[in-house]
């Protein structure tokens, strides 16, 4: 085994964890939440001043061709929008209020829309005009009534996308105060109730401090991506993965895990022989790991919970791997379609909070509600089974509401 190659101990070891530091961004970012609570605009106003250098700006969204994109760039938009809104078109059909009926009624449960939503578009390192689409797409086809897309950047391709995905309005404000705006109501902005989308450590201080005003998406902290491939697997392939996660932030991390130490070595080989990939390694941007065998990968997996996780491994059963926020099946599967333009959410959990929570869909975007209506039997039925409880719970108009019926 070669210097890099390292043999799988702890996964805790590689996971990714909330910084300590987050507790410095948390004291400031109450504090501004809090002004913007007690001031309102004026608040939001003196900061976007004073930490962006401009005043935050209602931006009417034109039609996606009158931003003079280049023309190629414009329909690969459209295209990847287009095939977004199919997938969460396809997830929206498979959602059916429904009803049954017994001896005591009609008992059912059906979805509702979020009415005001806002999405956060970062605009810092890149113009993640993906972005605008992950986002707004799956709240308009969810129903939701008012989708305001709020960003620090007025990139034509943001406003392009934020427009072809449906955006109602589009305000130029970013960090914290943006989503302060955004759930406190700014100007003409009512209060929405949801804010999603990625952000920095600030934007997701602010959304977290704010999750029991709001709902909130995922913990989209940096990218992660897990392969699990044997040594049959294009190497060229899967270092570009690597590099294409590792490249979004200092922070973010690519694992290859194998129990062929040939592949790992000869990745290794090939990092090595390169300085921008050498670098990633060195930092352990990306790491290579070499399992024991395939239970061994499989029990890694399912542990670290990766983002992204590639299965590039024909022996391994994917019914096995329980805990990613999005599995690519196959090396054909590349990562970044699936950033882009395949069609499933990119908006997913890091950290290891896949193992408990999804990603962005058209399902986040819906409550889901239950309707009950009993008939003149079934009363007679629930009181009597009620009533026995609610005595025994010692609440006593409880039982009488029931006992009134039976
Ligand atoms: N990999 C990112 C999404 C993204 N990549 C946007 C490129 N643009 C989050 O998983
Ligand atoms: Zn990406």
């Amino acid at each position: 085994m070669q210097d890099s190659v390292t043999s799988i101990i702890d996964c805790k070891k590689w996971q990714r964890e909330q910084s300590n530091s987050q507790s410095n961004v948390d004291v400031t970012v109450r504090e501004l939440l809090g002004r913007i609570e007690q001031e309102g605009d004026a608040a939001v106003d003196e900061m976007s001043q004073q930490f962006d250098g401009f005043a935050p700006t209602w931006i009417e969204l034109k039609s996606p061709e009158d931003y003079e994109l280049e023309p190629e760039l414009l329909q690969a938009i459209k295209d990847a929008a287009s095939r977004i809104e199919g997938f969460a078109q396809f997830q929206r059909d498979k959602l059916i209020d429904s009803t049954y009926v017994d001896d005591c009624g009609e008992f059912g449960f059906r979805y509702q829309a979020i009415e005001r939503i806002g999405a956060y578009i970062p605009g810092g390192r890149f113009p993640l005009i993906s972005t605008a689409l992950m986002t707004l797409i799956p709240a308009r086809l969810a129903g939701c009534q008012e989708r305001i897309a709020c960003s620090p950047s007025d990139h034509p391709a943001i406003l392009a996308a934020a427009s072809l995905a449906g955006a109602t309005g589009f305000l130029k404000l970013g960090g914290a105060q943006a989503i302060g705006a955004m759930a406190y109501g700014y100007d003409s902005m009512k209060p929405v109730q949801m804010v999603v989308g990625p952000g920095n450590q600030y934007v997701n201080a602010a959304k977290q401090l704010l999750s029991q005003t709001i709902q909130i998406d995922v913990a989209a902290g940096p990218s992660e991506l897990l392969i699990l491939a044997d040594e049959t697997v294009n190497q060229e392939w899967v270092i570009a993965d690597m590099a294409a996660q590792a490249e979004h932030d200092p922070q973010a991390q690519s694992l290859l895990v194998s129990d062929s130490s040939e592949l790992l070595n000869s990745v290794e080989a090939s990092l090595a022989n390169d300085s921008e990939l050498k670098q990633l390694l060195d930092k352990e941007q990306i790491i290579l790991l070499k399992a024991d065998n395939i239970e061994h990968m499989i029990a890694f997996s399912n542990q670290y919970a990766p983002e992204h996780l590639l299965l590039a491994d024909r022996r391994v059963d994917q019914s096995l791997l329980t805990n990613f926020g999005s599995l690519f099946v196959g090396e054909n599967s590349a990562v970044a379609y699936g950033d882009y333009c395949s069609g499933p959410n990119h908006t997913l959990p890091t950290m290891g909070t896949a193992n408990r929570s999804s990603g962005l869909s058209v399902l986040s975007f819906l409550k889901v509600q239950s309707v009950q209506a009993v008939h003149e039997v079934g009363r007679k039925k629930l009181s009597a089974m009620g009533e026995k409880i609610a005595e025994a719970e010692q609440l006593v108009w409880h039982k009488q509401s029931m006992a009134v019926r039976s």
